[in-house]
C-alpha cells in the first residue's frame, strides 16, 4: 500500500505541475481526490490491514492528500496569473496613437445675452418665470386691453390653431405675466423670456418665431420715475455706464402712458452713421405704465396699486452686441458661425 501510495504521490504532482488549463486541473483533482478518485480507492482498502499498520498508512495517505492538494492549489494561483498576463498582453493600449476629434457645441450668441440680462435682472431682486407657447387668446389680447378690431388680432398677423380663434401660438410673453399676477397676486417683480410667434416672412430682420423678454413691476406707489431708473440701470448694464437714453411717447394698448427707448448711437456719438441707419439713435426697447383695465382685468385694484412694463426682443439685442447684420443667421446655427463668438 505503501508503494501505491508513494506512486499516486509521484504521478498526481507530476501531471498537475504540467497542467495549462484551470479545466485541467480540475480533471485532475477529480481523478486523484473524487469520490471514484484513484486515492479514495486506496483509502477504501485500509479495513483490511493489521491494527497496527492502519494508523500509519492512514497518515501516509493524509500526507498524500494534503501534498496534492497543495500542489493544485498552488499549480490553479500559478495558472491565473498566466491568464492575467495573457490578457494584458493581449489588451494593451497603445497610447501613442492620436485621439478621435470630438466636435463639441458652443452657447449660441443669443443665449449669452440672455444669460447676462436675467443676471442683471436677479441682481435686481426680479423672478423669471416661464410659461405656455399654446395660448388662448383672452389672455394674449383681452386681458391685455386690445381691443377686438386690433390688427395683431387678424389671422393674418397671428397662428390661431381652431376656427374660432380662441386658442393661438402667443404672439407675445406678456400673457405669461396675466397668469402670474393672477397665481401670485401683487407686489410682482418678474420678467418673462421665451418664444413668440408672429406670421412674418422670413428676412433679414423678420422671423415667423422670435424671443421676447418682457418684465413687469407691480407695487403701491410705483411711477414712471422708478420706469425710468430701472430701465436705465439695465441699459447701463448692458450698453456700458456712460449711455445716453431718449424715452419717446408711443402706443401700446397694455400700457399707458407708453413710450419707446432709444440709446444714443455709440458708433457716432448721435451725429448719424451707418450703425443708427443715420439717425443717431437706436431703439432698443418699448415700455409703459401697466394700463389700469389691465390691472382690474387680473382683479388689482389700480387705485391702491400701479406699475410699469417693457418688452425687447432678444435676437435684436444680439445682432445689435456682436455686430450681426442678418437674423437668419441666429436661427442656422451653422457651427462655423457660431463658434465666432
Ligand atoms: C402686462 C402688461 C404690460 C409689456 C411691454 C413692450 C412695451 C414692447 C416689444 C419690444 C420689441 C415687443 O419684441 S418686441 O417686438 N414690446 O415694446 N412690451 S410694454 O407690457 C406688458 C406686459 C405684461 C401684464
Amino acid at each position: 500500500m505503501k508503494e501505491q501510495l508513494e506512486a499516486i504521490r509521484s504521478a498526481a504532482l507530476d501531471s498537475i505541475a504540467g497542467t495549462k488549463a484551470a479545466a485541467d486541473l480540475e480533471a485532475l483533482r477529480v481523478k486523484y481526490l473524487g469520490k471514484k478518485g484513484e486515492l479514495t480507492a486506496v483509502l477504501k482498502q485500509m479495513g483490511s490491514l493489521s491494527a497496527e499498520l492502519r494508523p500509519v498508512m492512514g497518515q501516509m495517505a493524509n500526507d498524500v492528500r494534503a501534498a496534492v492538494e497543495t500542489a493544485i492549489e498552488s499549480q490553479s494561483a500559478i495558472l491565473a496569473q498566466k491568464a492575467l498576463e495573457a490578457k494584458l498582453e493581449a489588451e494593451t493600449v497603445d497610447v501613442t496613437i492620436p485621439g478621435k476629434h470630438q466636435e463639441v457645441g458652443h452657447k449660441h450668441p443669443m443665449y449669452t445675452v440672455l444669460d447676462e440680462i436675467k443676471e442683471i435682472f436677479l441682481n435686481m431682486g426680479f423672478e423669471i418665470m416661464d410659461g405656455p407657447e399654446i395660448e388662448q387668446a383672452d389672455y394674449n389680447f383681452t386681458k391685455l386691453n386690445t381691443p377686438d378690431d386690433h390688427p395683431a388680432r387678424e389671422w393674418s398677423d397671428t397662428f390661431y390653431l381652431d376656427e374660432e380663434s380662441k386658442t393661438l401660438l402667443r404672439t407675445q410673453t406678456s400673457p405669461m405675466q396675466i397668469r402670474a399676477m393672477e397665481t401670485y397676486g401683487v407686489p410682482i417683480r418678474m420678467i418673462s423670456p421665451g418664444r413668440v410667434y408672429r406670421k412674418d416672412e422670413v428676412d433679414a430682420t423678420h422671423s415667423p418665431m422670435f424671443h421676447q423678454i418682457e418684465g413687469l413691476v407691480v407695487d403701491k406707489g410705483i411711477t414712471m420715475a422708478d420706469l425710468k431708473g430701472t430701465l436705465n440701470a439695465v441699459i447701463r448694464e448692458i450698453y456700458g455706464p456712460n449711455t445716453v437714453t431718449r424715452f419717446r411717447p408711443h402706443h401700446f394698448p397694455f400700457t399707458e402712458p407708453s413710450c419707446e427707448v432709444d440709446i444714443q448711437c455709440h458708433k457716432c456719438g448721435g451725429v448719424g452713421c451707418p450703425t443708427c441707419k443715420g439717425e443717431g439713435w437706436i431703439e432698443v426697447l418699448g415700455a409703459g405704465m401697466v394700463h389700469p383695465k389691465v390691472l382690474r382685468n387680473c382683479g388689482i385694484d389700480p387705485e391702491e396699486y400701479s406699475g410699469f412694463a417693457f418688452g425687447m426682443g432678444l435676437e435684436r439685442l444680439a445682432m445689435g452686441q456682436f455686430k450681426i447684420s442678418d437674423l437668419r443667421l441666429i436661427f442656422e446655427n451653422d457651427i462655423r458661425f457660431l463658434s465666432q463668438f
